[in-house]
């Protein structure tokens, strides 16, 4: 992957100065929305937190998902881009923390269904937290009843079985600190379960994280098999508690 912009960890940002952030995107089969949702990213950014790069990580995209990203990295937006054979969004991920231009690195699904104001407000947040949790609970949401009741049980147990106060371990409406998060990549599997594994490991650690409200109004059908992807949130889960 070509890039657009070197890597400038060691360059430490001036008190006030915006640090610049990788905006993370995961991908799977998103021909329909990308190339739009990409621009209007790129426009939002350039106004609210300009020293930035896009990443989109796509896995297993069978349309023409790598095609688009091609031409949006080849194109005058700041977007890098890679496509990785296997499908997991936690793949993505792992690929993601070794490839992101920036130590601040925010996640955004690619649907934009969650209010865009979480990067501005996430990035500042980075300066004093490692892990910024947006949290839909606390703030809004406008999902379907099956997802709401997915999400609430999950929290439920992992409140009882692991004492996390958090209320949001899904991909999107991340913020993480790279050097913090680098710690845990062993235990990042294929699946979207990465979020709690690193959460709670970082926690435990005594890592600074903190949590806001997010507003999310996501109504399009999941590109995850939700039932599968239940069995296997909650598999994890029970394994993170037996071996914690
Ligand atoms: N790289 C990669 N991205 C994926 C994969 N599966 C889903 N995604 C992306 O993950 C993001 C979230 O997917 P959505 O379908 O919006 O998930 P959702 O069910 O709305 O998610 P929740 O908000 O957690 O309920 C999107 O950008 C998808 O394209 C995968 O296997 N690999
Ligand atoms: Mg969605």
């Amino acid at each position: 992957m070509h890039r657009k912009i070197q890597r400038k960890e060691n360059k430490k940002p001036q008190m006030g100065n915006r640090a610049p952030i990788t905006v993370f995107i995961p991908v799977y089969n998103e021909e329909a929305i990308l190339k739009a949702n990409i621009e209007t990213l790129a426009r939002y950014l350039e106004t609210h937190w300009p020293d930035y790069e896009i990443l989109i990580a796509s896995n297993g995209s069978t349309d023409r998902t790598v095609a688009i990203s091609k031409e949006l990295h080849e194109s005058n937006l700041r977007v890098n881009f890679f496509h990785l054979s296997a499908k997991g969004v936690g793949l993505a991920f792992e690929e993601g923390i070794r490839k992101a231009a920036w130590d601040r690195i925010i996640t955004v699904d690619a649907d934009l269904t969650t209010d865009m104001n979480f990067i501005p407000r996430a990035a500042r947040l980075l300066d004093e937290y490692e892990i910024v949790v947006g949290s839909k609970k606390n703030g809004s949401q406008k999902r379907s009843l099956v997802r709401l009741a997915g999400s609430g049980s999950f929290i439920f147990c992992v409140r009882l079985l692991l004492k996390l106060p958090y209320v949001d371990y899904s991909i999107g409406s991340k913020a993480y600190r790279r050097s913090t998060i680098a710690r845990y990549t062993r235990h990042i599997n294929y699946g979207s379960s990465y979020v709690i594994e690193i959460i709670y490991r970082a926690w435990r650690h005594g890592s600074r994280i903190t949590e806001i409200p997010v507003y999310c109004e996501d109504t399009r059908e999941s590109k995850f098999n939700l039932a599968h992807e239940g069995i296997y949130r909650f598999s994890n889960l029970f394994k993170l508690w037996l071996t914690r």
